[in-house]
C-alpha cells in the first residue's frame, strides 16, 4: 500500500500561517450599506459610583474627584461597552487612525479607547508630573515606558486585534483600554449606551458587546440593504 507523505518543509509552512493571515478583513467601497444601532442596557440596580481614593501626587491628581471607571451606568445605560462585528470579512475600508489617551489630572481619557487595528496612539501627559504607561497586552509586543514631565506624548502603535489593559505604575488608580478592533465596524457605547455601526453590506452577522466587568454578549444581526436594524442589548453581573 502507497502511504501520502505531506513534504516536511509543507507541513511547516501550514503551521507558521497565523489565524489572522487566513481571516485578512477585505476593505474597500460599500455601496447600498445598511447600518446597526442600538442600546446597551445595565440589568438590575444601577451600582452607586465608587469613589477612588487618591494617595499620590495629590496637589494634581485630587484636582477633581474620581470614581471607579469600571462599571459606569447612566440611567440605566452601560457606558464604555464596546460593540462590534466579530464575523465580517468584507466591508468598508478599514482606515489606521490617530487617536489620542489624554492623562490630565492623573485619569485616562477616554476610559475606554477603541481603534482599527494598525493605529496609532499618542499618550498625552500634561500633568506635569511623572507618570508610567505599563501595557498588558500578548498579541502586541507589550510595553512599560516612564513619561516623565518633560515627555508631552508618547506615541504607540498597535498593529493586531487585541483588548489591551493601560495601567500606570505610579498611580495605582489609573486604567484604561484599548480595544484593537480587526475590523472597521466597532462603536463604544456613550452615556445614553448608544451605539451605530454604519455601512455594513447586507447580511447577517453576529454582533458582540464587550464590557470590561461585565463580560460579552452577542446577538445574531441580520442587516438589509440601506436600512437600519435596531438592536438592544441587556447585560448584568
Ligand atoms: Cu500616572
Amino acid at each position: 500500500m502507497k502511504k501520502t507523505v505531506f513534504p516536511a518543509f509543507l507541513v511547516a509552512v501550514l503551521a507558521a500561517m497565523p489565524l489572522s493571515g487566513l481571516l485578512a478583513y477585505d476593505g474597500g467601497a460599500v455601496s447600498d450599506g445598511g447600518s446597526v444601532s442600538g442600546v446597551v442596557k445595565f440589568k438590575g440596580a444601577a451600582p452607586a459610583p465608587k469613589k477612588l481614593e487618591i494617595t499620590k501626587d495629590k496637589e494634581v491628581c485630587a484636582k477633581s474627584g474620581k470614581t471607579d471607571p469600571s462599571l459606569i451606568v447612566s440611567g440605566g445605560n452601560l457606558v464604555n461597552a464596546v460593540v462590534t462585528i466579530t464575523d465580517i470579512n468584507k466591508g468598508k475600508k478599514m482606515e489606521p487612525q490617530k487617536v489620542k489617551l489624554d492623562q490630565n489630572g492623573c485619569e485616562y481619557k477616554p476610559h475606554v479607547l477603541a481603534m482599527a487595528a494598525g493605529s496609532s496612539v499618542d499618550i498625552l501627559n500634561p500633568d506635569g508630573i511623572l507618570h508610567n504607561v505599563h501595557s498588558y497586552s500578548k498579541a502586541n509586543s507589550p510595553f512599560n515606558m516612564a513619561q516623565p514631565k518633560f515627555k508631552k506624548t508618547i506615541t504607540v502603535k498597535v498593529d493586531k486585534p487585541e483588548v489591551i489593559n493601560l495601567k500606570c505604575d505610579v498611580h495605582g488608580w489609573m486604567n484604561a483600554w484599548l480595544f484593537v478592533a480587526a475590523n472597521p465596524y466597532f462603536s463604544v457605547t456613550d452615556n445614553s449606551g448608544g451605539f451605530k455601526l454604519t455601512d455594513v453590506p447586507a447580511g447577517t452577522y453576529n454582533v458582540e458587546v464587550w464590557h470590561e466587568t461585565l463580560g460579552k454578549a452577542s446577538q445574531k444581526v441580520t442587516v438589509k440593504a440601506k436600512a437600519d436594524t435596531k438592536v438592544s442589548f441587556e447585560m448584568g453581573k
